[in-house]
């Protein structure tokens, strides 16, 4: 299967005898790569390379492992534009939004890296004067690091950097959508020479995941994707107590509106987070709750931008959204779609299948779906209001009353992932802060765009981990509570008794 990209295991690249699949633009059609497809065989293979990597590689100090995450920074910064490119056609997202995938993988590796030099673990006290305790910590192992689509760059390094100036290997398979992603970054770490094993590329489906995921000799597990993979992953390592799997998943987040609102502000942060990645990301709103006094203002407003929006060639600077990953999930939201209005809600714009007008030349085969906006009464149960739908799919739920009103809805939903209030009245802003059930809350702004400094991660169905910088180290290391005697003789604590007593005394 020469034509294909392999996988990169033990510091080579390696062929497999499995079927190969392609990598395909989603705004064109055009197949950007082959790659081989793992079977049985290459996960077994990359967990050991990874296995027998780890004592080299934790026995070298912290400064030096990221000496390699720093040669990676430097790749990342100089191919910038090249790379945007790159996770734009292979992944839809307009070009500022490909760009700034490559620039968020390099502040995480940049944090990562720079982490290496600061002070780690505690000094604590101790009851006895010539004990000194400390808390250190140790990198677990191999760490099988599973990531999606759509930030084919950031995200993976969200898991890796981290984990890798922590000490433990990886063994990452990239989403099958964006393989091409996924073999340029292993081209990087061949580039600057990380040892043979530390870092394994294996290319593949939800089955090699699987494989990763239940190998007895796998540590950790790091995944970024949907709730129902998510769960799986979750429960699979649940038998196992020295198993740990952080899991971070999707969303229905909301943005509130209240009576004080910046209208301004609203409407942008409204169509920011609906719109961008064309709905396609974890932290997109598809629910907006509007209190009714501005009510009326906002929908009209949101509503002109939504019919407007520059739906087109992700590589056009002029492009707000691409189109979506695949002809399946063109199914899945225009089926989410057809089901509100089964639901019997109003529907304000449709641009669910886009007049071949608005698809630009040579771009017939891309997945093509523009804004569906709707409104809905936040008193009924209905699917399209609490399900993911992952999609330019968005429902104005309007409120009457105060904020506590607000936050009901919501709440109202099983994921807690990121939300935003939108509010001029600072008790409103600090009532949602403490109040709204989720791991990112924003004020006053869009609830996407989140920095790596920050915790990234969410509460209730949304996931168990917090897959960015500082929580990445609590996933990858285990603590070690260290004490040790500068006295000859042994004294003990709460007063127990240190004294040896035989028969004979
Ligand atoms: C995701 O959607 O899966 O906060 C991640 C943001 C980005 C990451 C999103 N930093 O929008």
């Amino acid at each position: 299967m020469s034509d294909a990209y392999q996988h990169y295991i033990d510091g080579e690249w390696r062929d497999s005898d499995g079927d190969s699949f392609t990598s395909e633009n989603p705004a064109t059609g055009e197949t950007l790569g082959r790659f081989q497809r793992a079977t049985d065989e290459e996960p077994d293979r990359a967990v050991s390379a990874a296995e027998t990597a780890f004592e080299e590689w934790r026995s070298l100090s912290r400064i030096d492992r990221a000496e390699y995450l720093w040669d990676i920074y430097h790749e990342l910064r100089d191919r910038h534009e090249e790379l945007g490119r790159a996770v734009t056609r292979e992944c839809g997202k307009e070009i500022s939004e490909g760009k700034a995938d490559v620039t968020e993988a390099w502040h995480m590796v940049e944090w990562a890296a720079g982490d290496a030099r600061h002070p780690k673990g505690d000094v604590v006290p101790s009851e006895i004067p010539a004990k000194d305790a400390y808390m250190r910590r140790k990198p677990r192992g191999v760490t099988a690091c599973i990531t999606p689509w759509n930030f084919p760059v950031a995200i993976p390094f969200w898991h890796m950097a981290v984990t890798l100036v922590e000490g433990n290997t990886v063994v990452w398979k990239p989403a099958e959508q964006t393989p091409l992603c996924g073999q340029i970054i292993a081209e990087m770490f061949d580039d600057v020479g990380v040892p043979d094993g530390v870092f394994n590329l294996v290319q593949g489906f939800g089955d090699t995941g699987a494989a990763m995921v239940d190998d007895d000799r796998v540590r950790t597990v790091l995944f970024t994707g949907s709730a129902e993979v998510g769960h799986q992953i979750a429960e699979a390592v649940a038998g196992d107590p020295s198993k740990r799997a952080a899991c971070e998943m999707g969303g229905k987040n909301a943005i509130v509106v209240t009576e004080e609102a910046d209208l301004d502000i609203a409407v942008h942060a409204a169509v920011m987070s609906s719109f961008k990645t064309t709905g396609q990301r974890c932290v997109s709103s598809e629910r907006l709750v509007v209190h009714t006094d501005v009510y009326d203002e906002f929908k009209q407003r949101f509503v002109e931008v939504a019919e407007e929006i520059a739906v087109g060639d992700p590589l056009e600077t002029e492009t707000f959204m691409g189109p979506l990953i695949e002809a399946d999930h063109v199914d899945k939201v225009s089926s989410y779609n057809d089901l509100a209005r089964t639901e019997g809600v109003n529907v304000l714009v449709d641009r669910t299948d886009l007049p071949d007008a608005e698809v630009p030349d040579g771009h017939e085969e891309g997945h093509w779906v523009g804004p569906f906006v709707y409104e809905a009464d936040p008193a009924e149960p209905l699917r399209c209001t609490h399900e993911e739908v992952f999609g330019p799919h968005v429902a104005l739920l309007e409120y009457d009353g105060d904020i506590e009103r607000a936050i009901e809805i919501h709440n109202d939903t099983d994921y807690g992932l990121a939300g935003a209030v939108i509010s001029e009245d600072y008790r409103q802003i600090n009532h949602y802060r403490d109040h709204a059930e989720v791991g990112l809350a924003y004020g006053n702004l869009p609830c996407i765009g989140a920095e790596v400094q920050l915790p990234f991660g969410g509460v209730k169905k949304s996931g168990n981990g917090y897959p960015s910088a500082r929580e990445v180290i609590e996933a990858v290391t285990d603590r070690t509570a260290w004490t040790l005697n500068n006295d000859e003789d042994i004294e003990m604590a709460q007063g127990l008794s240190a004294d040896i007593k035989t028969r004979k005394d």
